[in-house]
This record gives C-alpha cells, structure tokens and sequence, in this order.
C-alpha cells in the first residue's frame, strides 16, 4: 500500500520550528502491517511499504481494477490518455539510478557498534565517549573495477564503507577498504588509474579484471602503485567472503580532544571471523558457478543469526612523529607498521540485519569521507582531500539534486536545522520563512551550536595552512618500493608463490613487450626473486638484482594462510553420499546433524533430490564447500559405471571431491567412504595433511568430527600446493 497522502499532510503538522528532522510524517501515522521480522526500533521503520493488504493503486493513490492498458476497441491501438499506463512505464523507464562510478558492485548490512570505554583521552567524538555507548552503523561491502553485474570473487581491492549514525550527526564515513593502501599519492590520478583498470573504450573488455594492457602499462608507469599491487594480488584480492576481511581507513586522520589537542590516527577493523582467502582458480570457477558468492554469504550468516564482527582499532601517532618512520605519514601509500604504532581497540561493530529493499538501502546508500563528527579531522593527504569533493560530487550526478541526505538511509537520526532550501525532491516541509542567519525575525534560529547545548564541531586548532603555491608532489612521497618489500617478505613462502602466480596470470595476458618489460623492472626493484620468477614465466630474460631498495625486514598482520580460523561457525561442508544406499544417507544425515550442532552449514550431496539429500551432484561443486566428506557407502559414485550415471556430467562426484583437495581444503572419509578418495586420487596416508579418514567397521563419527573441525580451522592445507624450486 502507498503512503497516503493524508499521512504526507500530517507531515506539515508535526514539523515543528526548530524540528524538521522528519521529512514526511508521523511514524505512527504511517506505520502499516508489518511481517513480524521485521518489528524492531529500526529508524528506516516508518518508510518502510507493506503490500500484504489493501488494493492497487496509482502513484496519487486512485484505485487500479486491471493490468491492462487502455483501447481504442478490443483489439484497438493504447490511448495516450491510458494516465495508468504512462506512469507505470514511465517510472519504470526511470528505475536506474547511474551505478557508482567504481565500487559498482556490492552488498550492504545494518548494524551497531559498541564503544569498549570512554575514549575522551583520545577523541572528542561523542559515539565512543561511553564504554557500552550503542551507535546504529551501515556497511557496504564492493569491489572497485566491475559493473553493478560483475562477479563478487574478480580479483580486486575491496571497498569496506562503514556509516555511523551517532548522536552528533553522520560519521561516515571510514569509506576504506580491505587493503590499507592506495593505488595513488594525489587524487587528481584517480581518473588515469580507474580509465586504466576499466575495460577498454572501444569493446568494453574485460569485465572487472585488470590481467590487461592498459591496467599494468599504468601500473608499470606508475610506481606509487606497487605495494597495493602486491596486496591485490595477494590473497587480499580474493576474499573467501566480505566477513573475512579486515577493513582499513587507509588514511591518517586526526583525533581532537575538546581541549583542541589532537593526534594522527590511522583506522582499522580486524574481523573475529579471522582472515581467509579463496584461491584463484576457485575464485574464477565461482564467478561463473555463483556471481553472487559474497553477497549470498553476508545475507545468509546474517539470517541465520551469525552476523559477522569486526573490532575497530586506531593507531595513534603524536603530530610530530608524521614523518619519524621513515616515510610521511602523508602518503596513503604506506602503512605504519604494527611494530612502530600498536593498535588500540575501541569498540565492536557486529552487522546484524539485512536490508528490506536492495536499491532503497544499498543502491542509494551515498557514502562520503568528508563526513566527519566533531573529535575527527582530516589530514592534508592528497589523496584524501580530493576525495572530500568527489564524493559530494558523484551523488549528486547520482541521486541528480542536493537532497540524497534525505534518503532515509542517508539521513542522519537526529534533527537537521540550517538554512539549506528547495532543490529536486525535496523531503522536508520547512515552516521557517526567514531561512537566513543573522536573523531577529525567527529569534535567531537556528542558532549556532556553541549559542546552545551543543558544542560546535571544530578543526584541530594546530593545523596551520600555509605555503608558497605549488603543483607538485612532496619529496617525502617518493620511495614506492621499500613497503612492497615489507610485503613480499612478510608472506610465507607458499603466499609468495601465490602472489607470484597471480602477477604471472595477470601479466601472461598483456599483448605489449614493452609493457611486460616495465613490469619486470618495477617488480625488480622491489625484489629481484619476483622479477625473475615472473620473468620466467614471461619468456623474458631474467634482471639482474637493483637493490637500492632491497632489505630483510617483516612486519606482523601481513599473512593470512599462517593462522587458523577463531571460529569455523557459518563454514560450509559437503558431505557426499548416495542414493543407492541407506547406510549412506543414514550417515550422512547422522553427520549432519551433528556438525550442525557446531553451527557448520552442511549439505548433502546426492544423486537425486530424495528424503534426505539437499543438492544434486549435477548441481554440486567444490566452490560451495570449505570441506568436504564422503561418507560410507558412496564410493561407486567414484569410479566405474557409477561414476557415468546419467543424473550428472560423467565423473562429477570425483571432481567434487578432487577440486576441494586441490584447492587445499580439508577432506574427509567415512567407512568405505576412504575408497572413494582413493579413486579420485586424494593421498589418504598418515602426512596426508588435512584429510581425515575413518576406516569402514570402525567409524566414530565424534573422532572424526573433533579433526575434521580442526581441520576447518586451519581453513587451507598449503602444502597441496606445488611452488617453484
Ligand atoms: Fe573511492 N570513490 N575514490 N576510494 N571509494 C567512490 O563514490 C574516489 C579511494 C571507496 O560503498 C565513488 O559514492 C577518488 C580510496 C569505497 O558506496 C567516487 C579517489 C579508498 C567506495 C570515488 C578514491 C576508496 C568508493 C564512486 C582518489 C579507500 C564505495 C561512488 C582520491 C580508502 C562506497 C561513490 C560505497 C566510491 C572517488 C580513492 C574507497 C567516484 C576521487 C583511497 C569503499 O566518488
């Protein structure tokens, strides 16, 4: 049902002078039946439609008896009198709204965030001046290079925007992302490097990919973009889910105290889901398999109860230490290094609700670094201060007017007062008439902050602006090589071959000699073993070392295979059985329900869809599992003629199984379930890392369980995967 026009009256009726927060109604008012689910203290609540009730009607509210359009004669030509007909087509003519010029691609969840204590010894920012102190957030998770359209596992830098609706108006934006560093130093790039990554002019190809020409003849030319390079193409680039990346605001902020006094920060959120990483040839299976892999992932642990959480964490810097490192903390192309600055932990974000209606939420959702609260500031970051234009900019091309802060996703959940008027889709019915300050007429209102309760919102007192004009780049930005080092050398050795494997991929599709060569001499400069190993695969002669960069230093936080998972919760197993035989499925559903009860998401696999299987071998892959198990009676789907059955492409319970050892995740065997990996080729042997057996007459499904869940934890046995000598 549509909001009635009589509720959009009432509007002017609660709108009080100095209280204009709401642009269209009493809630109550418009409050309609609502699914259960749905009940909660939400502010999006009173826009929210119910259509479960009521009759169709037009855009003014007349009642419409018939989807049909309106005819000269049965069989007649539409009148352009049809007012019903127009309008439908003519809003849905209309119904897209321009995507994000990057970060097209995403999904987004409603949460809270919880201060751990009263951080006013570091910031003036109200929503962390409490410990238990709520604050309602917003986060939307993209990649940066494909369409609204493209697969969620292209390889790519990860956006992580997080919105604060504190009670001092919108925090929003941290708009970070999964990679605490950026491609460029000065905004005024940014076109050159997004035109580089998109695809080309003339056929638009490829889609969300940079294994191009013209991405690495700019990344090549373009030294500054090495070390977030190396992140990428890392495991950094391909997520096993948004829930299992960490989130970084990449630039240094500020923190200002109410005294005036203030610090360089630089954000963090660390998941306690842990990090993990897909491996590339899985990552690719899958854009094809489930395009919608990330997005899937985030809804379904957050309808099931699992909504994912992040600890949000500073690292504090005293003003005068902004170039003590050994780089400028300027320079959004470094990181600071655990070892130098550690981190402080204020509070937990946990994203808990889905939202309602993707383009209402999601779509519309205009996120901006230059919203600040009063206790944040910005620095003088190249890269950061054009963003504080382009991204007003961009919403306004997008929504097409000033007023996208009126979207309800947008609006901040306290009550806006100034003196901004009109403008397209205006929501908010201003009673003022004398919308002008200094005023006698209104008494003055809106006052300033600082003439009432509230305390201004304020810059830091010590940033001082001055300096000869110049257009060029600060001396201290110049070093694009010593970081990626850091990088590289603060992998483990099966992580640097997967780098190494993803650069040579990428860089095996550039068609330019001269291209590949710029690559091999950037690369070279960061570490001579990456030049020559990529060089190899190249066809190109190998460089000698250029080691004025080269060093032996590590830095924590770096790695992501080295570590086992907090928790294994949400994770999806497979467990692959047959139809053909009872002892299978009984097992199958015996496993189930016990990995369950760990809150594992299990699915078993089968032939046909019978009582007691939830997906078809035709249906099934590897993509879709963390771990797999092949339980007892299975193993003629393996070899033979039951591997041909006609129910699914010949050898797919095989492929299943041999894919998940491939990629490195754990594997097990029930019973005679151990001949099954047998056959596929799986080493089931006592160094079998990773692949738990429990011979047939002796199966214990707890034993089994209690390493299998291990095995889950450790999320990828590395050692599956060959590296050069
Ligand atoms: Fe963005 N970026 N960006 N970016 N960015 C946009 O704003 C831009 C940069 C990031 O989920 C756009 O609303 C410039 C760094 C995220 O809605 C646009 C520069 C970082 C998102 C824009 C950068 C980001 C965007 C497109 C160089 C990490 C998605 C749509 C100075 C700290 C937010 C939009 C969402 C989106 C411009 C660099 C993260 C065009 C000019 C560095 C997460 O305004």
């Amino acid at each position: 049902m549509h909001r009635s026009i009589a509720a959009l009256l009432a509007c002017g009726s609660v709108l009080g002078l100095v209280n204009a927060a709401c642009p269209f109604a009493d809630p109550a008012a418009l409050k309609e039946k609502r699914d259960d689910s749905q009940q909660s203290s939400d502010f999006l609540d009173k826009y929210k439609v119910d259509d479960s009730a009521g009759y169709m009607t037009s855009d003014v509210g007349g009642p419409i008896e018939e989807q049909a359009s309106l005819k000269a004669g049965i069989r007649g030509s539409t009148l352009l009198e049809d007012f019903i007909f127009r309008q439908k087509i003519q809003h849905f003519d209309h119904e897209r709204v321009p995507e994000r010029a990057v970060h097209a691609r995403g999904a987004g969840a409603h949460g809270t965030f919880t201060s751990y204590a009263d951080w006013s010894n570091l910031t003036a920012a109200s929503f962390l001046n409490a410990a238990g102190k709520q604050t309602p957030v917003f986060v939307r998770f993209s990649t940066v290079a494909g369409s609204r359209g493209s697969a969620d596992t292209a390889r790519d830098v990860h956006g992580f925007a997080t919105r604060f609706y504190t009670d001092e108006g919108n925090f929003a934006d941290i708009v970070g992302n999964n990679i605490p560093v950026f491609f460029i130093q000065d905004a005024i790039q940014f076109p050159d490097l997004i035109h580089a990554v998109k695809p080309s002019p003339d056929n638009e190809i490829p889609q969300a990919a940079t294994a191009h020409d013209s991405a690495w003849d700019f990344f090549s030319s373009q030294p500054s973009t090495m070390h977030t390079l190396f992140w990428a193409m890392a495991g950094f680039g391909i997520p096993r889910s948004f829930r299992h990346m960490d989130g970084f605001g990449v630039h240094t902020f500020r923190f200002v105290k109410d005294d005036g006094s203030s610090k360089l920060i630089k954000w963090h959120f660390k998941s306690l889901q842990g990090k993990a990483s897909l491996v590339w040839e899985e990552a690719q299976v899958l854009a094809g398999k489930n395009a919608d892999f990330h997005r899937q992932d985030l809804w379904d642990a957050i309808e099931s109860g699992n909504g994912p959480s992040w600890e949000l964490a500073v690292q504090v810097v005293d003003e005068d230490k902004a170039e003590a490192f050994g780089f400028d903390l300027l320079d959004p192309t470094k990181i600071i290094p655990e070892e130098f600055a550690p981190l402080t932990k204020l509070g937990v974000l946990k994203l808990d609700r889905n939202p309602v209606n993707y383009f209402a939420e999601t779509e519309q959702a205009m996120f901006q670094p230059g919203h600040i609260v009063r206790g944040i500031d910005f620095t003088e970051d190249p890269l950061l201060q054009g963003r504080l234009f382009s991204y007003l900019d961009t919403q306004l091309n997008r929504h097409g007017g000033p007023n996208f802060e009126q979207l309800p996703i947008n609006m901040p959940r306290i009550p806006i007062h100034n003196n901004n008027r009109d403008g397209a889709g205006q929501g908010f019915i201003h009673t003022n008439v004398h919308p002008y300050t200094p005023n006698t007429l209104n008494k003055g209102f809106p006052l300033q902050a600082n003439q009432t309760s509230g305390r201004g919102f304020f810059t830091t007192p010590g940033r001082i602006a001055n300096g000869r004009l110049v257009r060029a780049q600060s001396p201290t930005f110049d070093d694009h090589w010593s970081q990626p080092r850091l990088f590289y050398n603060s992998l483990t050795p099966v992580e640097q071959q997967f780098l190494i494997n993803a650069i040579r991929f990428e860089t095996s599709h550039l068609k330019s000699t001269a291209v590949k060569q710029n690559v091999i001499a950037q690369l070279n400069r960061v570490s001579n073993d990456v030049a020559k190993r990529v060089a190899t695969a190249l066809g190109l002669e190998a460089p000698a070392p250029d080691p004025t960069y080269y060093h032996n230093n590590v830095t924590a936080g770096i790695s992501i295979f080295n570590f086992t998972l907090p928790t294994i919760k949400t994770l999806r197993v497979g467990v692959l059985a047959s139809t053909g035989a009872n002892s299978s499925l009984q097992q199958a559903s015996e496993l189930k329900q016990r990995l369950t009860q760990d809150g594992l998401v299990v699915t078993v696999v089968g032939e046909t869809l019978a009582a007691g299987v939830d997906q078809t071998y035709s249906a099934a892959d590897a993509t879709g599992f963390d771990g797999v198990v092949v339980a007892d009676g299975a193993e003629g789907l393996f070899e033979g003629a039951g591997a041909a059955s006609p129910l699914f492409p010949a050898g797919r319970p095989a492929q299943v199984l041999l894919d998940a050892y491939r990629w490195g995740k754990p594997i097990g065997g029930l019973g005679s379930g151990e001949k099954a990996l047998k056959s596929a080729g799986v080493p089931t042997g006592k160094n079998a890392a990773g692949v738990f057996v429990q011979k047939a007459g002796n199966v214990s499904v707890e034993a089994f369980v209690k390493g299998f869940e291990e095995g889950l934890a450790r999320f990828r046995f590395t050692d599956r995967f060959p590296q050069d000598e």
